[in-house]
C-alpha cells in the first residue's frame, strides 16, 4: 500500500470489546461518519467527530469519533460520505483472544535448538538449529552446551538480558492476569495442567541456565556467531561457530532477577525446578557481591552482533534484590534493595537496558506489610505520578498514546507496550480504571489505529506487517511472514540504509518501512512481543 492509500479512518483492526470505549481516529476533512454492519451494509450508528487538531508526531491533522454506543456483537466498518472507509473490525466480548494466542505462539516460532514440526509450526516448520557447543570467548579450548532458548529477533543471536526481560513480562502477565491463560495454545509440551505460558518460558529459562559460568556464577552476556548471517539464511543453515561473550554485570543482575521471579512462579507446580531457579539466582547474586564495580559490556573486537551495551547496572541489581527479597523474605535482600533504591537510575522503566521498573514492581507487588513504609509509599506514588504523566501525554496525542515526537526511537513499539504495562501496573496498585483505558488506547495504536493504518503484529489485522526483517520469514518459501511477531515500529533516527533512502523528512510516527531491509524499523524481537502479551492479557481475562 503506498502512502496515498492510507485509510483516513483508523481503528484497532482486531476490534473492540462490547462494553467500553470505542474510538476511531480520522484524518479526513469530513466530520460525519457512519458505522456499518459489514455483511448487511446496514448503518447501525451515525456520529460526528470532534475538533480537528494537528498531531505533530504523526504529521497529520486528526479528529476522533466515538461509537461506544454500538454494543451488538458483529463485524463492522466505518464510512464517511466523502468515500473514506476504515478497516473492518469486530465488536465482541473477547476481541483479543486469537491475538493473545498468536503473540504467545510467536515464542514457539522463536525457539532454537529444536525442530519446529509441521504439526505445530505449519508452513513455518524448520529443522533443528544451533545445536553445536559454543566457544567461550578468549578460551578457545573451552566449549559448552549452548542449545535451546529463543532466538532474540530477526537474527539468531541469544542475549541473556533481553531474554530475561521477555520472560519477566510473560511471568508477570501470568501472575497478574492468570485467567487470561486458562486456555492452552497447543505446544508440543502442553499437558492441560501446566499453563502453556509457563511451559514456553521454561524453554528460555532452561537455556539461561547454560549462560551461567559454573565457576563464578556470572552470566555470559550473549551467545552469537561472530557476525550476522545473511538475511535469507534459515536457522539450520546458520552453522558458523557460536561464541559465549564475556560475563557482564547487567546480564548477571537480570539473570538473578528473572530466576528469583521464576522460583516463585514455578514453586506451586514444580518445587524441584523452583529450587533450581533459586539456586542459580543465588549464585548470580554472589557474583554481583564479588564484583561491585564492573565496567559495562562492550563487544569483543571480533564480535559484531548486537551489543546490548549497558553502562549502568544498578537497575538490574535493584531488580535482583527485589525479587530475591520477595521470593526468600530474607532481610539481607531487603537491605540491599533499600540501599540500591537510593541510587539514581530510572525506577519506572521496563526497557532491556533500564530494568528498574521490574524492581519497583516486585517490591510493590510484595505488599506494604513486607515493605519499608516510606520507601513503599514513595515508589507507589512515583508509579502513579508516572502513570498520570503518561495519561496526560496520551490525552494530548492525536492517536491517544504516550509517545512524544522524540520517543519514536528504534523499537518504539516496545515503548508503546512498556508504557501500557506501566499504566496497567498503576491500575493494579490503585484500582484507577482510567489507566486501563489509556493502556488500551496503546493497544489500539499497535493494532492499526495509527497514522500508517498498519497493524504492527504479523498475521493479525487486515493491513498488517508483511515483510519483517526476520531471517526465517525472508528465507523460507512461504509468502506470509511467521505470524504473531511485533515489529519495532517507527524510528525517526533513520538507522538503516533503506529508510535513509526512502523516508527522509517524514514525521516521526511515519518513519517506518514494511520492508525486509529496514532492520531499524521493521525487525521483530522477543522483548517487543512480551510486553504486548502482558497488555493483551489484561484485556483478555475470563470474567
Ligand atoms: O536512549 C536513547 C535516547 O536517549 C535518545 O534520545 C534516542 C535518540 O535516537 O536514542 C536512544 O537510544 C536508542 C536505543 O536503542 C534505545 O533503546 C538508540 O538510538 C538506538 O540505536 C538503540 O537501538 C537498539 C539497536 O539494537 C541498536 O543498538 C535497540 O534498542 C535494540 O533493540 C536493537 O537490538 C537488536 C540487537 O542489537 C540485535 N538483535 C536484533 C535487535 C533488534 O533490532
Ligand atoms: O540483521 C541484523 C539485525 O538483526 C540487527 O538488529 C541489525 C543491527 O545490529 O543489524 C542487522 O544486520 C545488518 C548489519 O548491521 C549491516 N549490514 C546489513 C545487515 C542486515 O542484513
Ligand atoms: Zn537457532
Amino acid at each position: 500500500m503506498s502512502e496515498h492509500e492510507f485509510r483516513k479512518i483508523t481503528v484497532n483492526q482486531m476490534g473492540y470489546p462490547v462494553s467500553g470505549e470505542k474510538i476511531a481516529v480520522f484524518t479526513s476533512a469530513e466530520h460525519d461518519f457512519q458505522v456499518i454492519e459489514k455483511n448487511s451494509g446496514t448503518v447501525v450508528f451515525t456520529g460526528k467527530t470532534g475538533v480537528a487538531k494537528l498531531d505533530k508526531a504523526s504529521g497529520v491533522t486528526v479528529h476522533t469519533g466515538d461509537f461506544s454506543e454500538v454494543r451488538a456483537a458483529g463485524h463492522y466498518r466505518i464510512e464517511q460520505n466523502d468515500g473514506a472507509v476504515s478497516a473492518s473490525f469486530a465488536i465482541t466480548d473477547m476481541p483479543y483472544n486469537e491475538l493473545q494466542k498468536g503473540l504467545l505462539k510467536a515464542f514457539y516460532y522463536y525457539r532454537c535448538g529444536v525442530e519446529l514440526t509441521e504439526d505445530y509450526a505449519g508452513p513455518w516448520k524448520h529443522k533443528a538449529c544451533h545445536t553445536a557447543e559454543g566457544i567461550v570467548y578468549g578460551q578457545p579450548e573451552l566449549r559448552l552446551d549452548s542449545s535451546g532458548g529463543w532466538h532474540d529477533a530477526g537474527d539468531y543471536g541469544k542475549y541473556a538480558g533481553p531474554g530475561a526481560k521477555a520472560v519477566a513480562d510473560l511471568l508477570l502477565a501470568y501472575e497478574l492476569y492468570p485467567s487470561a491463560f486458562a486456555n492452552a495454545f497447543t505446544l508440543p509440551e502442553s499437558d492441560g495442567i501446566v499453563p502453556d505460558i509457563l511451559l514456553e518460558c521454561k524453554v528460555e529459562l532452561d537455556w539461561l541456565f547454560k549462560m551461567q559460568d559454573s565457576d563464578t556464577g556470572g552470566i555470559y552476556h550473549k551467545l552469537t556467531t561472530l557476525s550476522f548471517p545473511g538475511l535469507d539464511v534459515m536457522p539450520e543453515e546458520d552453522t558458523s561457530d557460536l561464541y559465549f561473550s564475556p560475563v557482564s554485570a547487567a546480564a548477571t543482575g537480570d539473570f538473578a532477577g528473572v530466576m528469583a521471579l521464576s522460583a516463585r512462579i514455578y514453586a506451586p507446580l514444580d518445587a524441584a525446578y523452583a529450587a533450581k531457579c533459586l539456586k542459580a539466582a543465588l549464585a548470580a547474586w554472589e557474583w554481583l557481591m564479588q564484583h561491585p564495580a564492573e565496567p559495562g559490556f562492550t563487544n569483543p573486537p571480533e564480535i559484531t552482533t548486537g551489543e546490548y551495551g549497558d553502562e549502568v547496572d544498578d537497575d538490574e541489581h535493584y531488580w535482583a534484590a527485589a525479587e530475591l527479597y520477595r521470593t526468600t523474605g530474607e532481610e539481607k535482600y531487603h537491605q540491599a534493595f533499600q540501599e540500591l533504591a537510593l541510587r539514581s537510575f530510572p525506577k519506572f522503566s521496563l526497557g532491556w537496558a533500564d530494568m528498574g521498573g521490574y524492581g519497583t514492581l516486585a517490591y510493590l507487588l510484595n505488599g506494604e506489610q513486607h515493605a519499608d513504609s516510606v520507601l513503599y509509599s514513595s515508589l507507589k506514588e512515583g508509579l502513579l505520578t508516572e502513570a498520570e504523566r503518561l495519561s496526560q501525554v496520551s490525552l494530548e496525542d492525536g492517536y491517544l498514546i504516550s509517545l512524544k515526537e522524540e520517543d519514536y526511537i528504534w523499537g518504539s513499539n516496545m515503548l508503546v507496550m512498556n508504557n501500557a504495562m506501566l499504566l496497567l501496573a498503576a491500575e493494579h496498585c490503585s484500582g484507577d480504571s482510567r489507566f486501563a483505558v489509556c493502556a488500551q488506547d496503546h493497544l489500539h495504536y499497535l493494532m492499526g489505529r495509527n497514522v500508517l493504518d498498519i497493524s504492527y503484529v504479523t498475521g493479525f489485522g487486515d493491513h498488517s506487517v508483511m515483510h519483517p526483517h526476520h531471517r526465517p520469514s525472508v528465507g523460507d518459501a512461504v509468502t506470509d511472514p511467521v505470524p504473531g511477531l511485533v515489529s519495532g515500529g517507527p524510528d525517526r533516527g533513520l538507522h538503516d540504509d533503506y529508510v535513509v533512502e526512502h523516508l527522509q523528512g517524514k514525521p516521526a510516527a511515519q518513519c517506518f518501512a514494511d520492508h525486509e531491509l529496514s532492520y531499524s524499523t521493521n525487525e521483530v524481537t522477543i522483548y517487543w512481543n512480551s510486553p504486548a502479551v502482558f497488555v493483551v492479557a489484561r484485556f483478555n481475562q475470563m470474567s
